[in-house]
């Protein structure tokens, strides 16, 4: 049986709004974070040697990091959906986000994180590199959905599975204006729309309403 290890507000919201997008049947596991260090608590760091979420089991096998887990399910159970096949003209832009969102996009916001979570006001230019970066990546998203409804093209994809969180969740962490990104707030309005997304996000956080403006 497919189980999704969800750790409270993180990235592992990803893998049920996945599940729930597929319709597949699957457990679900939620664990709480540490109320003191706010990591993840030791039995979600059993799970894994990486201790970090997400994780899924599937029999024998314990898979972490997002984008292998969304490609393992939607190779292994998405019959098809939420692919972008070679021949599609979208391909390799699917290719691009699925694996930019935590390649780039997700460092590029660590080291605002990291600042914010130690208090260190400095002005490092190491910060203020990265920062940039943040606003580039936000700049090539803006610029996609300009000419794409989804990260993938046409239709949701694995692509969209692991970008919505860095531009929702991650925000609230690390805020960004979107009021000049009127085709990212539009893209995120889309997706709020989807009963998937909202059965998904009920379940992983209920409470905490997702950022979508
Ligand atoms: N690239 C990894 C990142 C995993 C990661 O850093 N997860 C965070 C939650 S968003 C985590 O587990 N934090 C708790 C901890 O490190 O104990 C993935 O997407 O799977």
């Amino acid at each position: 049986m497919l189980t999704v290890h969800h750790l409270g507000i993180s990235q592992s919201e990803r893998i049920v709004w996945l599940c729930e997008e597929l319709g597949i049947p699957y457990e679900y596991k939620r664990y709480d974070r540490d109320s003191v260090t706010r990591l993840a608590p030791a039995a979600y760091k059993a799970l894994h040697p990486d201790g970090t979420a997400p994780v899924i089991t599937d029999g024998n096998l314990v898979l972490p990091e997002s984008g292998a887990i969304i490609e393992y399910i939607i190779a292994k159970y998405g019959n098809g959906k939420l692919t972008v096949g070679k021949d599609n003209p979208a391909f390799a832009d699917h290719l691009f986000w699925l694996h930019y969102a935590n390649a780039s996009f997700m460092p590029n916001h660590m080291g605002g994180m990291f600042a914010l979570m130690t208090g260190d006001k400095s002005d490092n230019p190491m910060l203020a590199m990265i920062d940039q970066r943040k606003a580039n990546s936000y700049a090539l998203a803006e610029k996609y959905l300009g000419r794409a409804p989804f990260f993938g093209g046409k239709d949701v994809s694995g692509a969209d599975i692991n970008m919505v969180f860095v531009l929702t969740t991650m925000r609230m962490f690390v805020p960004h204006d979107l009021s000049n990104s009127p085709n990212i707030r539009a893209y995120l309005q889309r997706i709020g729309a989807r009963p998937a997304y909202q059965r998904a996000m009920a379940k992983a956080e209920p409470g905490m309403p997702p950022l979508l403006t």
